[in-house]
């Protein structure tokens, strides 16, 4: 059995699984690994400068030959020079979070680049959709980070019906279950964030991969509904001080606390000042391994189970 399908031949990978675009989180090794196993690497670009960026592409094209793509998180304020950088530079994919990217799509279409943005809703897929978005990522609220409303559970059978091209399921899935799952949904294949960070090539630092490994099913929360960005973390002291002043409606305490805590967490390793962005799927990672043990552990997975499904309904 084989999973290719016309998600895998637009982007023209082997699997059809992205990989989450984690700021701190997914550098040009995570991504040129996922790549490399047959899946979509992604380079999180978050609040980066545009240098490091643009050295984190050449990284990545030093150590694949295969499709990668940055994930650029709408809300940075030099999100034009980032643009503009990506243009310059070239990859096959952009996958964008935390806002509309339209206004971009024509740009970095005409140089060639896929644009997947990333939606939480069905008004705003159409609207992706009509503003030519080459495939929707949506992600429900079991995601980690910046979060919407819906489960991924209502939101991808919705946006399949509302789009016609490819919808890729997000948030929870971390194993070929997820992934059967989205397909039984109508999405043709699946973003994978929170089990990447356990991946071997992923830098973060090596206590964060243990927090995940050892997480349980409640064991994350999400801050920030008040500043109108909620963002879903693993339960820690940074996040019931934010807890508190969420209940405050303090909009500008919460931007304050939160700043640079991305970073605390993801490289300090401070697991209870840092803000520990990960997804309600946490729990279902068991170990610290390969990106590519991920990957094949996935797919074999997922194509047992759509092999065996009638015999689970005509038992
Ligand atoms: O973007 C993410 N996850 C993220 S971004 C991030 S950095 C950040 N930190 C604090 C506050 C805000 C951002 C950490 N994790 N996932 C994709 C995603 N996109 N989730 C939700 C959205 C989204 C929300 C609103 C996409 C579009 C949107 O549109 C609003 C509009 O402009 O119509």
């Amino acid at each position: 059995m084989s999973l290719a399908n016309r998600l895998t031949r637009l982007l023209g990978i082997e699997h059809p699984i992205i990989q989450g675009g984690m700021a701190w989180t997914a550098t040009a090794e995570l991504a040129a690994a996922v790549s490399n196993a047959g899946g979509l690497g992604i380079i999180g670009a978050g609040h980066m400068p545009t240098d490091i960026l643009r050295e984190q592409i050449r990284a990545a094209k030093a150590l694949t030959d295969r499709p990668f793509g940055v994930n650029l998180m709408l809300l940075t304020p030099h999100i034009d020079d980032l643009v503009q950088m990506v243009l310059q530079e070239g990859v096959a994919v952009v996958t964008t979070g935390a806002g509309n990217p339209g206004k971009y799509m024509p740009a970095l279409q005409d140089a060639g680049i896929k644009v997947i943005p990333i939606a939480p809703s069905v008004a705003l897929a159409k609207r992706l959709e009509a503003a030519g978005a080459d495939a929707i990522i949506g992600e429900g609220m079991e995601a980690g980070g910046h979060i919407g409303e819906l489960t991924t559970m209502v939101l991808t059978p919705q946006l399949v019906d509302a789009v016609s091209v490819p919808v890729i399921a997000a948030g929870g899935i971390a194993d070929g279950r997820g992934l059967a799952a989205a397909f039984a949904l109508g999405a043709e294949g699946v973003q994978v964030g929170t089990r990447f960070m356990c991946a071997d090539e992923c830098v973060i630092h090596p206590d964060v991969k243990e927090r995940i490994v050892k997480a349980r099913d409640r064991d994350t929360m999400v801050t920030g509904y008040s500043t109108g960005h909620p963002v879903r973390v693993l339960k820690n002291k940074l996040g019931r001080m934010l807890e508190e002043l969420d209940r405050a409606q303090d909009a500008k305490g919460l931007d304050e606390l939160g700043t640079g805590k991305l970073a605390l967490a993801m490289r300090q390793g401070d697991l209870e000042m840092g803000s520990l962005m990960a997804g309600q799927s946490a729990a279902m990672v068991k170990r610290i391994e390969p990106a590519a043990s991920i990957i094949a552990e996935i797919v074999t997975e997922a194509e047992r189970i759509l092999l065996d499904l009638p015999g689970r309904v005509n038992a």
